[in-house]
């Protein structure tokens, strides 16, 4: 098994270039194991103030550092990172439960983020234009829009950092930065590698807490002119509300109830295999996560012949461990939200045919794991269908024709990823176009977004921005008209222009 080595045994909050300790803190656990690996403190609205000042003052500064050269620190981020790929992984099974395969998979989308903001650095492109005036120039650039709170995830807490953070940095704005409190120890590497990579003092600055303080603390402070926030639809309607009051922008990311369309032409083995990792990786604890299969009620039976099948290969256990396939549920709270979804199922008529439990005895004592399950004989109506489970839960719904499955996917409230395995050209093209979901796979299961393209979805996943590709940009910029004349004379736009 491999080992996680953690240098500390209380984090500490970073604050204008100082690590500072904080009055109270609560215990980190290993969802594998149930043990307790680090305390993380939990901070109050203070800190919150302290850290806007600390970034106010640096961003006065990291604004005014050209672009290209911002980027070299992203460049040597991304450098040490990679030497550091292994002992980041490690620690982020041991924190997430993720398995130790996935844990490098998350720190390589960190990695490539770090050189993909980099090369924006001497980008960060804006327009040239004509003026309708003589003599007179136009363009338009993108300026920093100052200091911007970041309010992360525990499902992918390096890689979702990086989408945030690093477009915030090269842009040259300053960060305060929440990271959820389950996996504080990915943010608290992030942060020791922002240092030895030479970013300035107070550009980056990590408060730990609740999101009741803390959050609100960031949401609320006047000077915080961002919030990009990943987490829950109910949150983050909380967060957009209060942000829309004070004319805040603000980006969300918040969940999906993902598909996977699988017509009766497809490739029945290949499709099997893109439905078990999308909706078993990470134990289904993934925005992306597959957890409806819309299936041709011709290859129903011999879809879910296959999946059965394939499913046998899962091994579960302490993600540490090489063989291991499904991790850990992140926590109680996580367990008991997708114990009352399978009862929901149950009562409402759909057929369990795989799984339905949580594991217990022998290796799993302590830790919290539940079983990859399969309902099948599932109905639009059903509030598994409809409800975002976020484990190892994935419900068929048989239908008889493409229109049929279209349509039965666009029929939930969220909007983020969505699939279809087809031969067919035509059914591929139409897919594309009508599927209503941001992310859009085709013989591919519904995870596996690359970081230069937009992340995000429609309806009640977000509110129109996007998380990574060169689209987080416009999150954390200001766009800024320039006109320069050089008539000499006062020329009237509109007005004097023959
Ligand atoms: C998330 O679940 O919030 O596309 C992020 C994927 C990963 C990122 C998922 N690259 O599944």
């Amino acid at each position: 098994m491999t080992k996680a080595v953690l240098d500390q045994k209380v984090l500490k909050n970073h604050m204008g270039g100082e690590w500072a300790e904080a009055s109270e803190v609560t215990d980190v656990i290993n969802p594998a194991t149930g043990e307790t690996i680090v305390q993380v403190p939990l901070s109050s609205k203070e800190e919150v103030n302290q850290a806007v000042r600390a970034a106010k003052k640096a961003q006065k500064e990291w604004g005014l550092v050209p672009a290209p050269m911002r980027a070299e620190v992203l460049f040597e981020v991304g450098r040490i990172m990679k030497e550091r790929k292994e002992h980041l992984a490690a620690l982020l099974t041991m924190e997430n439960g993720k398995v130790l395969e996935e844990a490098r998979g998350e720190v390589q989308e960190g990695i490539d983020m770090a050189y993909y903001m980099a090369g924006e650095g001497r980008r960060l492109f804006g327009q040239t234009t004509n003026a309708e005036l003589k003599d007179k120039f136009a363009m338009s650039v993108r300026a920093p829009i100052g200091v911007v709170g970041l309010i992360t995830p525990w499902n992918f807490p390096i890689a979702i950092a990086t989408w945030k953070s690093f477009p915030a940095i090269v842009s040259g704005n300053a960060v305060i930065w929440k990271p959820a409190t389950e996996t504080p120890i990915m943010a608290h590497e992030l942060m020791k590698i922002f240092i030895e990579a030479g970013l300035p003092k107070g550009v980056v600055n990590i408060v730990f807490g609740r999101g009741s303080t803390v959050g609100d603390a960031m949401v609320q402070h006047k000077d915080i002119r961002v919030i990009s926030f990943t987490g829950s639809g109910e949150t983050g309607s909380h967060i957009a509300a209060e942000c829309g009051r004070q004319l805040k922008k603000v980006s969300l990311e918040m969940g999906g109830k993902n598909a996977v369309i699988v017509m009766d032409d497809a490739d029945l083995d290949l499709a099997a295999e893109g439905i078990v990792w999308s909706a078993f990786g990470t134990s289904g604890q993934r925005c992306t996560a597959c957890s409806r299969v819309i299936v041709h009620q011709n290859v129903l039976k011999e879809l879910e012949k296959r999946v059965l099948e394939k499913m046998k290969a899962l091994k579960i256990g302490n993600g540490l461990k090489e063989d291991i396939k499904v991790g850990p549920i992140i926590n109680q709270a996580g367990m008991d939200k997708i114990k009352k979804y399978i009862q929901i199922g149950k009562n409402e008529g759909a057929k369990l045919i795989a799984g339905g439990q949580e594991l217990t005895g022998d290796q799993y004592t302590d830790g919290l794991f539940f079983e990859p399950t399969v309902f099948t004989d599932a109905t639009i109506d059903m509030r598994i269908v409809q409800e975002e489970i976020f484990g190892p839960v994935v419900s068929f719904i048989p239908v008889a024709s493409f229109e049929e499955a279209i349509e039965v996917n666009n029929s939930v409230e969220y909007g983020l990823s969505s699939s279809i395995f087809t031969q067919d050209v035509n059914q591929v093209f139409k897919a594309q176009r009508d599927l209503d979901t941001g992310i859009v796979y085709v013989n591919a299961g519904t995870t596996g977004a690359e970081i230069h393209l937009p992340f995000g979805g429609t309806k009640g996943t977000g509110n129109g921005h996007r998380d990574s590709g060169v689209q987080a940009l416009d999150v954390y910029t200001e766009w800024k008209a320039v006109y320069v004349d050089y008539s000499g004379k006062l020329q009237r736009a509109q007005i004097d222009v023959d």
